[in-house]
């Protein structure tokens, strides 16, 4: 039955057996009023409306878990904390893919501890070098109809079949393990109607360059992005994953394609036909609000450093000289990508001024490539064959050189991710990446030709050999500690005066998780040591940020002020574990991002935004603020409290939006403690 249908019935059986006199009237809103992102979550609410009123707090059933290795270790170290035997999701898988340099112990310690806690607790475990999470996801795992969290920001991934995946916490997808609820916010369902075809050379990232363009990197945020119309016949899965995966940008909940036809052939090519179901698109109406993109008129695109969000026509940068192109992550990594790569490199040679690497997105589309002779295009032309993992994304090698201009096919460029702090990266398209490699400048890639005819495969060799089943014997299983594998902090739960925080620091809008936890190959291997990795935070913005939050942390904590979307960017939950282990008690914002806001609550940090205009102006950083009444306004539910700033004498009001579950979780001090107390 097609999944879509199924929900409308169960949506009515489920009110007609609450309210008899009114069902039919409801029948009749139910059938008309129901995307696929709705009729999804319909299907899984445990807790809270199933009618999925916006703004209104829900608990849903998880089927399936997805973890990496660099936020993984600390998620399985806090699902041991809960003292379980197995998951007790569908199905969990650990991939490795981030921390792939192994330059001394302490990144192949961390997957030694993944392997064995995955043998032992019920997981599967993608070894190293079997690919990026997300493509591997896809491939093997996605399922359409079913919801999956992910402790990675670009989970949403696999949104590309008609699943609801959402980005969370590594401690969110520890309690999902466990069997718990993941809990949201209903958003509202942005409907984006595709129409026409992609022109040659221009291609999904475009897409979704164009939607980035449109919103920014503010304007998904309380939103799902659902995709419609007849734009989407010429559109594969995995054209469609770079699509839901860059959604992410946007600051959306999750983003979603129907299931289709296409959808079905993609499940038969990895041999997971009956994995498939149909889940019919949204209709206009269906949607809170509709934009609309015609694919004929789409013309390559670029995003200019240091955000996703600042996207603009390609033709205004062509001619800039490049120093650097790298081609892969979880958004351009797929076997048409690489294909479409090869074909173009066929023949030519990287320019002298230029490097290109290549990540391939899991070893299906290495396997793929070097069996269709293509790797060897790929070799000939210069072309460095780097792992398949997030590599170079996430600064993890082949960082670019000094002030140099980086050519990427990923998802974020914010400064110094690459690995290098003065270098700008700029985000395209795998067609526009290949013209920047051959002429060593920005070029419109129709200058490369005729458009290549991609073959894609209808069968491929389907190989799982490089994902571990879970142990048939769990109790011989002993867990694997290198000394890099630290215990986990303790969270104190707040006082109900704070009487001397100091204001550490104060940031403008748009913080991303990088500014506040960089990643890159030297600091994203302390993932699993919190006291070390925690002299990093802010790191970047203001070296002395961690030792003044430690001298604090003595004499009463830390406060973080900032602007507008704090927070933006990656799932990781060290970019508030961190800084609750230097103290930080309180931060005040103007809004938060989504992901960040749920790591601050997990870890016990109160979340604050400025009730007034002005607010944020009245605080520098160096002053003395105390905040009282706190507790007795988490047990009330009275959202208002002050911020009393004793330097300069004045009060500045601030309100907390948090949900009756959040609250109390606020009051023990942290997700853990709520959950080891019994909370739900
Ligand atoms: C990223 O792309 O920023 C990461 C690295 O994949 C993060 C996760 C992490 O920091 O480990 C993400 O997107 O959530
Ligand atoms: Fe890996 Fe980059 Fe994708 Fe993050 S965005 S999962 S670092 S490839």
């Amino acid at each position: 039955m097609d999944v879509r249908s199924d929900t409308i019935l169960w949506a009515f059986l489920s009110d007609a057996s609450k309210s008899e006199d009114k069902c039919v009237v409801k029948q009749k809103v139910n059938l008309t009023m129901v995307s696929v992102a709705k009729s999804i979550l319909a299907k899984h609410v445990a807790v809270g409306d199933s009618k999925l009123v916006p703004g209104n707090e829900i608990g849903i059933r998880i089927d399936r878990t997805l973890t990496q290795d660099a936020t993984g270790t600390m998620a399985y170290l806090q699902f041991e904390a809960m003292g379980l035997d197995k998951v007790k999701t569908e199905l969990s898988v650990s991939v490795v893919d981030h921390n792939m340099l192994q330059s001394d112990f302490k990144n192949a310690d961390d997957h030694l501890y993944l392997q064995s806690v995955a043998a032992k607790y019920g997981i599967l475990f993608s070894r190293p070098g079997n690919g990026i999470c997300h493509q591997v996801f896809l491939e093997r795992f996605s399922k359409p109809g079913a919801t999956l969290i992910g402790s990675d920001s670009h989970t949403p991934t696999s949104g590309g079949v008609g699943m609801i995946s959402i980005g969370a916490g590594g401690l969110d997808v520890a309690v999902a393990m466990g069997g718990g609820l993941f809990y949201i916010t209903v958003p509202k369902i942005m409907g984006i109607k595709l129409t026409g075809k992609l022109r040659d050379f221009v291609s999904a990232k475009d897409i979704i360059l164009e939607v980035l363009r449109r919103i920014g990197v503010k304007g998904g945020r309380g939103y799902i992005l659902e995709y419609f119309g007849p734009g989407l016949k010429s559109l594969s899965v995995t054209e469609r994953a770079t699509i839901t995966n860059m959604g992410t940008e946007t600051g959306a909940t999750t983003s979603i394609f129907p299931s289709d036809e296409i959808t079905k052939e993609f499940f038969k090519l990895q041999q997971r036909e009956d994995d498939w179901v149909s889940i019919s698109a949204g209709q206009e109406e269906d949607f809170d609000e509709v934009i609309e993109i015609n694919l004929n008129k789409l013309e390559p695109m670029i995003a200019k450093p240091h955000s996703p969000g600042n996207v603009v026509p390609l033709s205004e940068l062509e001619g800039k000289s490049v120093d650097q192109v790298a081609i892969g992550s979880c958004t351009n990594s797929s076997i048409k990508d690489m294909a479409m790569v090869a074909a173009l490199l066929k023949g030519k040679t990287v320019h002298s001024r230029t490097t290109l690497g290549i990540s391939p997105g899991s070893r299906q589309v290495l396997k793929y490539l070097a069996e269709k002779g293509m790797l060897a295009d790929i070799i000939s032309s210069g072309g460095r064959i780097l792992e398949s993992g997030c590599g170079p994304c996430i600064g993890m090698g082949f960082a670019p050189p000094t002030g140099s201009v980086s050519i990427r096919t990923f998802n974020r460029n914010f400064r110094g991710r690459s690995g290098t702090i003065d270098s700008e990266a700029y985000l395209v398209s795998p067609e526009v990446a290949v013209a920047a490699a051959i002429y060593g400048k920005i070029t419109d890639p129709r200058k490369l030709g005729s458009y290549p005819e991609i073959e894609m495969p209808t069968s491929i060799d389907i190989d799982d050999s490089m994902i571990l089943e879970p142990s048939d014997h769990p109790e011989d299983i002993e867990i694997i500690r290198g000394p890099n594998i630290q215990s986990l902090p303790k969270a104190i739960p707040l006082p109900e005066k704070l009487p001397k925080l100091n204001a550490l620091i104060k940031v403008e809008d748009d913080i991303t998780t990088d500014h506040i936890m960089p990643a890159g190959a030297k600091i994203l291997p302390l993932r699993s040591n919190l006291p070390k990795i925690s002299e990093f935070v802010f790191s970047q913005v203001d070296t002395t940020f961690a030792t003044r939050a430690l001298e604090s942390k003595e004499t009463g904590g830390g406060i973080i002020i900032a602007g507008e979307n704090y927070g933006q960017g990656s799932s990781r939950e060290h970019a508030a574990l961190a800084p609750m282990y230097l103290g930080i008690r309180v931060v005040a914002v103007k809004s938060f991002a989504r992901i960040h806001k749920a790591n601050l609550i997990n870890v016990g940090i109160l979340p604050v935004e400025f009730a007034d205009s002005d607010g944020f102006d009245k605080i520098e950083a160096g002053d003395s603020l105390e905040i009282a009444g706190i507790r007795t306004a988490l047990e009330k539910g009275e959202k208002a409290l002050t911020i009393r700033n004793t330097t300069k004498n004045i009060d500045i009001p601030v309100a907390y939006e948090l949900s009756e579950r959040e609250r109390k979780i606020m009051l023990a001090g942290g997700l853990l403690n709520y959950t080891k107390e019994g909370g739900v």
